[in-house]
Formats: C-alpha cells, sequence, structure tokens
C-alpha cells in the first residue's frame, strides 16, 4: 500500500502536504508528516522483526502514556486509525501515528552539563511515576531484553549456524565476549537472587529517545516506550550512562572515541539520585558503575549477533556497521572496567 493510502486510515486533521523520513532510530522507520492544518504527525512502519505482539506492544504505549499523563507529563499521543484501532496492518506490515511533539528536538550527543543533569532527572522521575503502575498491566514486548547471559546464548547460536560465512571476521570480539564472561551476570545475578527489586523501567534511555523544547532546552519527554517492561533500574541507569559515554561515535571506527567521562558520570548519578533518593537500595547504587560495563558488553553481543546473522535487527548505513559498533562497545566496557575504581571512588560519595 502507498504511503498516502496508508495515511487515510488514520484519524489525521487536514491533508497530508509532506512525508519525510525522520530521527535516527535503528528498530522503527519514522516519517513525519506535515499538513495543511500546522500540526504534524510522526508515522511509523512498526519493526516486526524486532517486535512479535504488536497488540501487547501499542497496549503497553497506551496504558503507560495514560498513566504519565493523568500525573500531567507530557508523553507520546496515539493517533488511532478510523475504525478506532491503535494500529493498522497492512500484510505483515504494522503502522501506527503519534501526534508529532511540536518544538521538540532530540540530540545524538550530549556535552552540555546541565542537558545531563535534567536528562537523569527525567528517567529518575519516569522511574518514580513507573512505580505506581501495576506490573501486571504490562505485556514483555521483548522476552529476556536485558537477560545479558541469554543474550550470549543467542550469539553463540548465531556463531554455530553462521548463516553468512561472517563469524571468522568476528573472532577476536567473540574471544573478547568469552574473556568476559563474568560481566554478564551483575544484574541479572541480584534481580535473580532478589539483592535488588523489580521495577518497571524504560529499557531503552538511549540519548536521542529524550525530546527537548526547541526554545528553552528543558526536557519535554522521554519517547520510545516500545520497550517499558518490569526489569532493574540499573538497565536504564547503566544504558543511559552508555549512551551518554558513546555519544554520536556509535558507529565510528576509532573506538578510543568510546570511553567514560568523569564529570558526566557525576553529574547523571547526583540527579538521578536525587529524584529516586527515597527509594533507591544501597546495593542498586553500588553496582551502578558495574551495570554500565555489562549493558556495554550486552549491546556488543546484540550488534554482533545482528552482524553474523545478516543485520536483520539493526538499521545499517554501511555493511560492516553492525561489526563497527559491536567494536565500539566492547572498547566501552573495557574503559569502563579499567575505570571502575575510579566511578566506585565517585559513587561511594553518594552512599554517605
Ligand atoms: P526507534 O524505535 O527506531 O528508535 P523512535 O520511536 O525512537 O524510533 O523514533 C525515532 C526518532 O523520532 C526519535 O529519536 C525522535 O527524534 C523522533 N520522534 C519519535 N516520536 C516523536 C514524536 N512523537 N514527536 C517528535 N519526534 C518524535
Ligand atoms: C536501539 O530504537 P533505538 O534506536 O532507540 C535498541 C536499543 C539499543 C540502541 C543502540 C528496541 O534503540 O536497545 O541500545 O538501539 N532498541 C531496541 O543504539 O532494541
Ligand atoms: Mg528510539
Amino acid at each position: 500500500m502507498e504511503t498516502n493510502e496508508l495515511l487515510s486510515k488514520f484519524s489525521i486533521e487536514g491533508e497530508i502536504t509532506k512525508v519525510v523520513p525522520f530521527g535516527n532510530g535503528h528498530i522503527n522507520k519514522t516519517y513525519k508528516v506535515s499538513t495543511s492544518t500546522h500540526e504534524h504527525y510522526l508515522f511509523q512502519c512498526v519493526n516486526g522483526y524486532v517486535f512479535h505482539d504488536i497488540d501487547d506492544l501499542m497496549r503497553n504505549i497506551l496504558i503507560v502514556s495514560n498513566h504519565l499523563k493523568y500525573s500531567k507529563h507530557e508523553t507520546l499521543e496515539i493517533v488511532k486509525t478510523k475504525n478506532n484501532k491503535l494500529f493498522f496492518k497492512d500484510g505483515d506490515l504494522y503502522y501506527r501515528v503519534y501526534k508529532y511533539l511540536e518544538k521538540t528536538i532530540s540530540y545524538e550527543k550530549l556535552d552540555k552539563p546541565e542537558l545531563i543533569s535534567k536528562v537523569a532527572q527525567a528517567f529518575g522521575q519516569l522511574h518514580n511515576e513507573l512505580s505506581s503502575l501495576d506490573s501486571c498491566l504490562i505485556a514483555e514486548t521483548i522476552k529476556d531484553f536485558h537477560n545479558t547471559p541469554k543474550r550470549i546464548n543467542n550469539l553463540l547460536d548465531a556463531i554455530k549456524e553462521d548463516p553468512l560465512r561472517r563469524v571468522y571476521e568476528c573472532k577476536d570480539l567473540i574471544s573478547f565476549v568469552f574473556e568476559h564472561r563474568e560481566v554478564a551476570d551483575t544484574i541479572m545475578d541480584a534481580l535473580e537472587n532478589a539483592e535488588i527489586p523489580e521495577r518497571i523501567v524504560h529499557n531503552d534511555p538511549k540519548i536521542n529517545n529524550v525530546l527537548f523544547d526547541e526554545d528553552t532546552n528543558e526536557v519535554r519527554c522521554v519517547i520510545d516506550l516500545d520497550t517499558i517492561m518490569p526489569g532493574s533500574c540499573l538497565f536504564d541507569v547503566g544504558d543511559a550512562l552508555r549512551s551518554i559515554f558513546t555519544g554520536d561515535n556509535e558507529s565510528s571506527r576509532d573506538t578510543s572515541l568510546l570511553k567514560v567521562d568523569f564529570k558526566k558520570y557525576d553529574l547523571y548519578i547526583s540527579a538521578y539520585l536525587k529524584e529516586m533518593k527515597d527509594s533507591l537500595t544501597k546495593k542498586e547504587i553500588e553496582l551502578i558503575p558495574a551495570s554500565i560495563a555489562t549493558i556495554a558488553l550486552e549491546l556488543g553481543v546484540r550488534f554482533l549477533e545482528d552482524y553474523i546473522r545478516g543485520d536483520k535487527y539493526f538499521a545499517i548505513h554501511f555493511p560492516d556497521e553492525n561489526l563497527v559498533r559491536a567494536k565500539g562497545q566492547f572498547a566501552l566496557a573495557q574503559n569502563v572496567l579499567e575505570n571502575t575504581p575510579k566511578l566506585k571512588e565517585i559513587t561511594e560519595r553518594y552512599l554517605k
């Protein structure tokens, strides 16, 4: 079906005047839609390789966005189809529309200290808000999303299958994973042994999933609610810091660019802990430095598995991009491990 025909299925006001690819997300195909009214819309083809149950996915987003709206937070607003459905299915493709959040901007990297504090505060607030949501209402949209040991098992399966004969290129990276195998267990072991609590979290707190106000640079809202599921706040703290340290170098061949920034670390945890001071446990705080290494290793493993399987999950822009991304995340994990004593020292200050 043509784009205009697809868009005609949704309750969009006015005539469509322009549809252009938008944003730098790796998962869904995203377009900004202009209309003859002054409103814009965000049109997405949802990635069916990544998400297997679109009913569950869209219901989660509706529940979470209503919950956030109820407590006066700006959030995603689903534009339903003319048949009052949350998405439109065309063959095996799934489409959805959101209101475009006007006068917002997302960043690929965060350099200004105040922006880092604002993002940390936004995720702290999100975690506080989500704590009053009943986790029974939330479906698991991607099974074992941050189960790092399982991610390694998936990589092992891909290595065995080696459908494109790419494994030989990946030998050094595969060795890195097995040399650092114990890093994978940090968060899952703590969760399974009930040393840390289960919480509903975002699970994908990448910098460009936060929208800032174009004029004031205040955080307007956290978006990309596809992976909101029960898990650990360490998934989010670890991944947000991983994303901040990666910045816009995720696909760079110069792996020395992916490294810890102590100032950014301090700014992030200071603002996050301030928001979450009434609920975080000592163990959660102690595990923050380790969680960054775990999530960087995990993402490297995910990129590597996708490279071996033929780039089916993450969007790529050049042939070996997933391999380059995996190298970058392993370099970051290594750098985090080397700097863990100093990160722990900074963290200790907040435990007193
Ligand atoms: P992906 O899952 O592929 O990452 P996202 O839902 O994060 O897709 O959307 C991709 C980008 O589109 C975001 O990083 C953001 O820049 C922009 N975006 C998404 N939703 C909206 C919205 N409702 N209003 C304005 N911009 C948006
Ligand atoms: C994907 O969807 P996006 O681009 O915001 C991925 C994250 C990764 C990130 C790495 C659902 O995030 O887990 O950390 O790429 N999202 C999903 O850039 O897999
Ligand atoms: Mg995104």
